[in-house]
């Protein structure tokens, strides 16, 4: 996979500062180093000052720190060679948030918005030859809002914001820092984004878009449009490759340049396009533009990396309400995927190789959509390249949820440029979908009580109404309209609330009925929307992980540590409720941590396989949640260090091309195959029923053309057509095979876990090494239920399987990823099952 980034304007000077600096709080005196990027928690943490923040309850000793303001300072060299150019610039790609910058005493920018980068003409300020100070003074975010808050007529609900005092909304800063109901509160301050130097004569590129006009099987017809900053009037040469991983294509253009800004139109013809598609459905082609600006004195450079593809969001009314559903290159596709949330309460944390790591698992479980959720940040250029890279369609939300804003004209300002900024980088990216406007604002105003609770007048309520619409309904459409036409915009996600049925006729929904309702899984069969955005259930991370955070003493759901880390009100008693409902009592702590996450795949499985059953009708589901900000209790099926949790495991499978699912509906089994292949397929679908000791009851097979992109009914007969079952000691298994390869197996029981009779299995196991890697065979004498692997000693372990049902008499070999050989494997290996688990 190739990983440099795919994004760039360069001039002919383009380099990142990487001078040493320095930090201290404003009021201090001790300036200690300090690394850019970087924030104001990882400076104190690396200079031994404060402890783990997620470690423990460490976090709470830690909110002295967003009370402060904070300097950051460095020296820097200009080297004399600069002054062969015109132009200077310092680009500041993210500072956090209310930051002032100093050049050798002089202030050259007052930043206030963390999601928007920010360029400015030094030349005259700088000192050749010599060094030069740049010094940050950032505000803290809390203290510099208060006043507002403090003056303010009525208090703007900001529901996940964790302090008594909620300012969080004055800002235009991660949401998520305040904290959520799967997060710490960290409010961070810092340079959380590279500061670059830029040095460039007469004329630099300032924007390169590419607009897609025709796309057929033998032509792709686009427009470059190359705008230009000039300080001069004269000629300039315009080179344009286009590169296709193969071979380039170039051609040269002249153009006449006036003074200022401006912008070049060329065309570029594609023979033969290559398509872009999403995961799952073909390759994803991508194309390089270059455009070189060449003038007598100067010029500049600029890049882009464009994929070429059809994508329509088909939302309008349709004879059963309204529709919502995605069509790539002319075909309906069925969503897969999750919710995302930003991958560390600190950003700058996050190394390629965790981006790299997030995508692989993405493909690996089979997704093709992500949502980029509204309560985090605008992602890293290198994250969308990856999306661009692995077939993952964005659903880019703007950073905005579960909260009222203020709309006064310098907020508005604010969240335009922002929102301008993130669309002008954004929008050559194949694998940008769409654009939605808020997480859940739209419902909460209308459902969630705030006129009540917040005790708002008609006068108030009008305020926030008009905030609302200058947002949602003004700002941004405006914006993506202007800069990234054609591209879908919606105001907020879900169109309605969840309490209504009638509503999930209608376009694009969230389910929360199961979990926040503490409703039964069985509902989510009955709530299928349109398109499902958001449902969920939360688990604990496994015993590795939880031993991140908390000590032996601290091993119990309930201790203080783990209710630390546990940030949603009811989380626990949640998991317990519904934990008594389908299981037996654990065992032990780490027996919990098991079944809890059994029980979380569990719900989700259910919901995922209503959702593609109920194809063309339902046409996306995308879970609450695929990743965390911290090691903790919450819904993600990847837990803060990247393990992945029995959720992630199930998903893999319920999210495969094709699909059996066996139900049982009103005494009647039934089997559903489901394909989001795009033709027909041949197979065979085998069925059994078994009992777990392993007697077959019966068994039986048809040949099946499956229709390309299609659900439907393939088999079905009464359950008490079959004699000697019971729905204690009985299961119901499916597969799919195609050329003598088994593409997909399912099993049905009758019964919650808890109600089943299970048989203690006597596994047997062979462990060697293969092709390069270690395999497992794994066999069975009866039922072994959720078998997990366990290789404790190995933090990184990883299989290609996990917690999965062993069926009476068969065996499976799996391959392990680890730092061990097979001997040691063999030595060190835990072979969990559900009946070993249980107390009794
Ligand atoms: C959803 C999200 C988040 C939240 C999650 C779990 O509605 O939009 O705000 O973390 O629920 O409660």
């Amino acid at each position: 996979m190739n990983s440099t980034p795919h994004f760039a304007i360069n001039t002919n000077l383009c380099t990142e500062l990487s001078s040493p600096w320095r930090f201290k709080e404003a009021n201090g005196e001790v300036w200690s180093p300090a690394s850019v990027p970087g924030c104001v928690h990882l400076d104190l943490l690396s200079n031994g000052i404060i402890s783990d923040p997620f470690f423990r309850a460490n976090e709470r000793e830690l909110q002295w720190i967003e009370k402060g303001d904070w300097e950051y300072r460095a020296e820097f060299e200009a080297p004399a060679e600069w002054l062969k150019f015109e132009n200077l610039e310092l680009e500041f790609a993210g500072l956090d948030t209310f930051a002032e910058v100093y050049l050798n005493g002089e202030v050259i920018l007052r930043a206030d918005n963390m999601f928007v980068g920010w360029r400015i003409a030094v030349g005259e300020r700088l000192r050749f030859g010599e060094a030069n100070d740049l010094h940050i003074i950032f505000q803290s975010p809390v203290k510099r809002a208060m006043p507002r808050y403090e003056n303010s007529r009525f208090r703007y609900p900001a529901v996940n914001d964790q302090a008594e005092k909620q300012v969080s909304i004055y800002s235009r800063k991660a949401p998520y820092h305040y904290g959520w109901d799967w997060g710490p509160r960290l409010v961070t301050s810092g340079v959380w984004r590279p500061i670059r130097v830029h040095g460039w004569n007469q004329a630099r590129i300032c924007e390169l878009q590419l607009q897609q006009q025709t796309l057929t099987a033998d032509v792709a017809k686009l427009q470059a449009q190359i705008t230009v900053d000039s300080d001069f009037t004269g000629p300039a040469e315009l080179r344009l490759t286009l590169k296709d991983g193969v071979s380039s294509q170039v051609q040269n253009f002249s153009a006449k340049l006036h003074e200022g800004i401006q912008t070049v139109t060329l065309p570029v013809t594609i023979a033969h396009p290559k398509i872009w598609w999403p995961n799952g459905l073909g390759q994803q082609h991508l194309y390089l533009i270059e455009v070189e600006l060449v003038t007598v004195k100067g010029g500049s450079s600029a890049s882009r990396r464009i994929g070429l593809r059809a994508l329509e969001v088909i939302n309008e009314q349709d004879a059963i309400g309204e529709s919502f559903y995605l069509k790539v290159n002319g075909a309906p596709v069925f969503m897969k995927g999750a919710n995302y949330v930003p991958p560390d309460s600190f950003p700058t944390r996050v190394t390629r190789e965790r981006y790299d790591k997030m995508f692989q698992d993405m493909r690996a479980a089979n997704y093709n959509m992500l949502r980029v959720w509204g309560g985090g940040y605008y992602e890293d250029d290198y994250f969308y390249d990856l999306a661009d890279e692995y077939g993952i369609l964005i659903w880019q939300d703007f950073m905005f949820a579960c909260s009222l804003y203020p709309a006064d004209e310098t907020f508005l300002k604010s969240i335009e440029l922002e929102a301008i900024y993130n669309i002008k980088r954004l929008r050559h990216h194949p694998s940008l979908a769409l654009w939605c406007g808020n997480n859940e604002i739209a419902v909460a105003w209308k459902e969630w009580g705030w006129q009540d609770n917040y005790g708002y007048s008609e006068d108030d309520k009008k305020e926030l109404d008009k905030g609302y619409e200058a947002i949602f309904n003004q700002a941004l459409p405006n914006a993506v309209r202007r800069n990234d036409a054609g591209r879908f915009y919606f105001p907020s996600s879900p169109i309605s609330g969840w309490g209504n049925p009638a509503e999930f006729n209608c376009g694009d929904n969230h389910f929360w009925g199961v979990w926040h309702a503490g409703w039964p899984f069985e509902d989510y069969q009955t709530y299928i929307p349109r398109f499902m955005s958001e449902y969920g259930f939360q688990s604990f991370p496994d015993i590795i992980t939880t031993s991140k955070f908390a000590e032996p003493q601290d091993f119990d759901p309930f201790s203080e540590v783990m209710l630390h880390h546990q940030r949603s009100g009811q989380g626990n008693a949640l998991i317990k409720r519904y934990l008594e409902e389908w299981y037996h009592p654990p065992k032990n702590f780490p027996s919990f941590l098991y079944i809890g996450q059994l029980l979380q795949a569990e719900a989700i499985k259910i919901a995922i396989e209503a959702h593609r059953r109920a194809k063309p009708f339902c046409m996306g589901t995308l879970y609450w949640q695929f990743n965390d900000c911290w090691p903790g209790a919450s819904w993600s099926g990847i837990d803060y260090f990247g393990r992945w949790k029995a959720l992630h495991y199930t998903v893999e499978a319920a999210y495969k091309p094709i699909i059996a699912i066996p139900v049982l509906e009103g005494g009647r089994i039934g089997v559903y195959v489901v394909s989001d292949e795009l033709s027909q397929r041949k197979v065979q679908l085998t069925l059994s029923l078994q009992k777990f000791t392993g007697e077959t009851i019966w068994s039986g097979n048809t040949p099946l053309i499956i229709p390309a992109n299609s659900s439907q009914l393939v088999w079905d007969e009464m359950l008490a057509a079959f004699t000697g079952y019971s729905e204690s000691d009985t299961l119901f298994h499916v597969e799919l095979w195609a050329d003598a390869k088994l593409l997909f197996g399912n099993t049905l029981y009758f019964a919650k876990p808890l109600e089943l009779e299970l048989p203690r299995p006597n596994l047997n196991w062979m462990i060697k090494e293969e092709l390069g890697h270690v395999a497992i065979n794994l066999k069975t004498d009866v039922l072994a239920k959720n078998v997990h692997l366990v290789l404790t000693e190995d933090e990184t372990a990883h299989f290609s399987r996990n917690y999965f049902d062993l069926l009476p008499g068969t065996e499976t070999k799996l391959i392990a990823y680890t730092k061990f050989t097979a001997e040691e494997i063999a030595a060190k290996i835990q072979f969990i099952t559900l009946v070993d688990s249980y107390l009794s």
